[in-house]
């Protein structure tokens, strides 16, 4: 299989992430994209022009990286996602929040990067912080407990991400989430492996 990928892309490393606690990262080789490049294959590989993409082995293209989460963990047996109905809708209402905030997030940063100063605005930017706060107060409140799954996966790449892209600052109010991160940091290696500028 191959990932489209850049190693900035929070949800290519949820991808990286979740394939090695599967056991799959070895099956998976890494083809480096450039989205913001016109000459970049990316836009036919999906039109959406957004990484990540994963061509399997037989040529069928599949994205974004939900979907491709849960293909890697159906040929893995499913220990990422469980199969019951409502632990399942669960764990992907945990990764919709998590993914919630990384939109969020590159709406604010995509603001400032393709809108002239004058032709930023600030309601907006305002809006979609609120939306980070309000996702991180949730996670906050109950940061996640068990066996590592998407949701986790998800919650760690999002605080990853605002890490790299928001210095951090979310750490300051939220203790219960530094300490959480830290915990699935130590337990899944994959999550330093794939840091941004790691
Ligand atoms: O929007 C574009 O044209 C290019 N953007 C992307 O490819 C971003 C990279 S994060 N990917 C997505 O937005 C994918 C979202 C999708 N719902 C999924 O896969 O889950 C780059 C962030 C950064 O470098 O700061």
């Amino acid at each position: 299989m191959q990932l489209r990928f850049s190693p900035t892309s929070p949800y290519v490393r949820k991808v990286r992430v979740a394939a090695a606690v599967l056991g799959l990262a070895d099956r998976i080789a890494l083809l480096a994209t450039d989205t913001l490049n016109p000459d970049d294959p990316i836009a036919g590989v999906n039109p959406l022009g957004k990484v990540p993409a994963l061509t399997l082995d037989d040529g069928t293209t599949i994205y974004d990286s939900r979907v491709i989460c849960e293909y890697l963990d159906a040929i893995a047996g499913g220990r990422l996602i469980p199969a019951e109905p409502l632990a399942r809708a669960r764990a992907m209402t945990g990764q919709a929040l998590a993914d919630g905030i990384l939109d969020a997030s590159i709406l604010q940063r995509y603001e400032a990067m393709f809108h002239e100063p004058h032709a930023r605005s600030a309601r907006w930017v305002d809006r979609q912080s609120d939306k980070v706060a309000r996702a991180l107060a949730v996670f906050e409140a109950a940061p996640p407990e068990g066996e590592v799954d998407l949701a986790q996966i998800a919650l760690a790449c999002a605080l990853g991400y605002l890490d790299f892209r928001f210095e951090g600052a979310w750490r300051a109010g939220h203790p219960g989430l530094v300490a959480w991160l830290e915990a699935f940091a130590a337990k899944v290696p994959a999550y330093g492996e794939t840091a941004p500028n790691a």
